[in-house]
């Protein structure tokens, strides 16, 4: 019984859907305690750690840089995922040439209004298709879904997709993020169902 909100995927699309997730038509919202309420008058995103200098940017520079649209699918490690989500934002490499890294930097560990923290290898991190997305569906990101921006890291399970960001710290070693310290694999590859670490839940 999948119930009404879950179906099977199309023959077409389950080379999309990975092994153990099941397609939803919804978008569900999941988010570990309240829904920051964040303008983008006050927005600020600090880059930090080990880069040349700290940067501190403001949503009308973020704004100035190249915007793209992106297709993307979305595979929550409880199980749920949803094709073809359509986002507007800005590329991870495109903001990121406005900070010069320190050659010793292999790690983030990445910031969130509310205290939500998430940590990404640095070549997960800089891809050509990860983004900062502020619009959803051609609709300014709502709230519940992360706005007024969040970051989106397709290739990999959904809590590494951070809501409200509000900072990218750069490190030379591997720092655990919230759900990371609480039993999630520290990389979460979706279709090698890297879900949970050994011995806490699988
Ligand atoms: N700041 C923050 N980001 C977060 C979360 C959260 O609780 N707080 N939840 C994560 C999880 S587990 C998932 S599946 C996705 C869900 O995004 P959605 O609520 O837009 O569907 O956001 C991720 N990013
Ligand atoms: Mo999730």
């Amino acid at each position: 019984m999948l119930g009404k909100f879950f179906r099977k995927p199309d023959a077409n699309q389950s080379d999309r859907v990975p092994p153990g997730q099941h397609l939803t038509n919804g978008f569900p919202v999941l988010t570990y305690g309240p829904t920051p309420e964040v303008a983008t008058a006050t927005w600020t995103l600090r880059l930090w750690g080990l880069v040349a200098q700290e940067a501190h940017l403001g949503w009308d520079e973020v704004m100035a840089l190249p915007q793209s649209d992106f297709t993307a699918d979305f595979h929550c490690v409880t199980r749920w995922s949803k094709l073809d989500v359509q986002w507007t934002g800005v590329k991870v490499p495109d903001l990121m040439k406005l900070v010069e890294l320190d050659p010793q930097a292999q790690q983030v560990l990445i910031h969130c209004y509310g205290g939500y923290t998430t940590n990404l290898a640095l070549e997960d991190f800089l891809r050509e298709e990860n983004f900062f997305a502020h619009r959803l569906f051609g609709e300014p990101l709502p709230a519940d879904h992360g706005g007024p921006i969040r970051l989106v890291v397709p290739h990999l399970y959904a809590w590494k997709s951070a809501k409200w960001i509000n900072g990218l710290e750069f490190l030379n070693q591997e720092e655990l993020g919230f759900w990371e310290r609480n039993g999630y694999h520290r990389r979460g590859e979706p279709w090698s169902e890297e879900r949970y670490t050994d011995g806490l839940f699988s």
